[in-house]
């Protein structure tokens, strides 16, 4: 039987390819992306609510990063990002809904679109959208920092599909330089995603713009 790649549709910076990329390399399955931009009518034909990434599998026409990461992990990875016991299990499924929910639209809208709208589209930089998200970042980021004093994985003992949402939505987050300077005071965050980031599966999808070590996207460094 021919191995299984995965399709994925989707822009390439962004969180979630990411995250469906590395549920991927952590099935040991081969990954394509072809760039399709949210809001293309390409994009529309996929996800009626126009969001990247969208995949193909299997024969199977995939939308939302939560149903695409617990097919390929059941499917090709025997389920081995997510806990059979079930407090663990409720614990991954919270962290993800709390990253789905609160973490990405919040740091999305209010650090990292605006950093990357100023440093790619040239487009003048948003500070006040940036200031008045700031303490809600902090916030959410403290919340984070607790659980990560209390366990080395979000689920608990074990690696798992939550620790990838919340490292690839935290990430970006390090790499401006607003959150940088938050996480620097938060160390046991910082040592975390330290530590997750060494992962190889998360080494294979790091961004262009962090291979080059010019990682920051909210100032040349
Ligand atoms: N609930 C979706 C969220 C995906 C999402 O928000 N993707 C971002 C890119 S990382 C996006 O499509 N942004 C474009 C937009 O919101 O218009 C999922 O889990 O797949």
């Amino acid at each position: 039987m021919a191995e299984p790649t995965l399709h994925i549709y989707g822009t390439i910076m962004s969180t979630y390819s990411r995250i469906v990329q590395t549920v991927a390399e952590e099935a040991s399955i081969t990954w394509t992306i072809t760039a399709t931009p949210a809001g293309s009518a390409e994009n529309k034909r996929r996800h009626p609510f126009q969001k990247v990434p969208t995949v193909e599998i299997d024969g199977l026409s995939l939308f939302e990063s939560v149903a695409i990461c617990q097919y390929i992990d059941n499917a090709h990875n025997g389920g081995h990002l997510q806990p059979r016991d079930f407090a663990a299990r409720a614990e991954m499924d919270r962290w993800i809904s709390i990253a789905n929910g609160y973490l990405f639209p919040v740091a999305e809208h209010g650090l990292l679109m605006p950093r990357l709208a100023h440093r790619f589209l040239k487009t003048p930089l948003r500070s006040d959208i940036i200031e008045a998200a700031l303490p809600q970042i902090a916030e959410h980021l403290g919340i984070v920092c607790e659980r990560v004093e209390e366990a080395p994985y979000f689920a608990g003992t074990d690696f798992s599909l939550a620790d990838i949402f919340i490292y690839c939505i935290l990430r970006p987050v390090q790499m401006t330089a607003e959150g940088d300077n938050l996480i620097s005071q938060l160390l046991p965050l910082r040592h975390w995603l330290n530590k997750i980031g060494q992962r190889p599966t998360l080494v294979a999808t790091r961004w262009e713009s962090e291979k080059t070590q010019s990682i920051a996207i909210g100032t040349q460094r």
